[in-house]
């Protein structure tokens, strides 16, 4: 199985679940900066993913898996006792699967592509700001009820998910300053033996 990435884009998510479950993936980063955009073999990735956009899963059947809210459920299901999503069909794991979709739909579609491109304009990123500290609101006040993680004591693919999201606030100049129990989220999971070599491998800097 093949991971299609960039450093530090959401792709990161699958890659950490990846790392969690104990599941052994290749490696193939994707240029970004370049359209259409290349890979690090040559390979052009639209022939990948149609839509251009990690990260894409290519599977030992050589299909290729898209929307890191799948993927992340596929590789937690090959390793079940891993405990990175609940079992299909049970209440659980629609919980689980809201809060993909949420992250998906909520957050990471609202830092992205509106805080990553000044050219949208201030009144365009300022509406994301608003929008997302209403939606960290919402995290912070369920972190302070039921964490230490988002479904409680157990760390799961939707933290990967947040962490990976939220990862991009400083940078994207969203302001964590009102919201505690999700800083401290952050560092909890940043302090995953796991989640520091995802980190480590895509080249990006780990906190001390
Ligand atoms: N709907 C996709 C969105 C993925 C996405 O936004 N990927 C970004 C990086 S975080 C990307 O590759 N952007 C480059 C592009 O769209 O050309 C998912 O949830 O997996």
């Amino acid at each position: 199985m093949k991971l299609y990435y960039a450093t530090g884009t959401c792709s990161l998510s699958p890659h950490i679940v990846a790392l969690e479950a104990g599941v052994v993936l290749d490696l193939e980063k994707v240029n970004l900066a370049r359209t259409p955009h290349p890979t690090e073999t040559g390979a052009d990735f639209t022939a990948i993913n149609p839509n251009g956009y990690v990260p894409a899963l290519e599977l030992d059947d050589g299909s290729v898996l898209t929307e890191g809210a799948a993927i992340v459920q596929y590789l937690a299901d090959l390793r079940p006792e891993s405990g990175l999503v609940p079992r299909s069909g049970t209440t659980e794991r629609h919980h689980q699967q809201s809060w993909l979709n949420f992250i998906a739909s909520e957050l990471h579609k609202m830092y992205s592509p509106w805080l990553f491109h000044p050219e949208y304009g201030s009144q365009a990123q300022d509406v994301a700001r608003n929008m997302l500290a209403k939606r960290l609101a919402f995290v912070e006040n369920h972190l302070a009820k039921s964490g230490p993680y988002l479904t409680g004591e157990q760390f799961t693919a939707a933290d990967a998910y947040l962490f990976t999201i939220v990862g991009w606030s400083a940078f994207t100049k969203v302001d964590l300053t009102a919201f505690p129990q999700l800083r401290a989220f952050m560092d909890r999971v940043a302090a995953r033996p796991r989640v520091r070599e995802a980190m480590h491998a895509e080249g990006m800097k780990i906190a001390a």
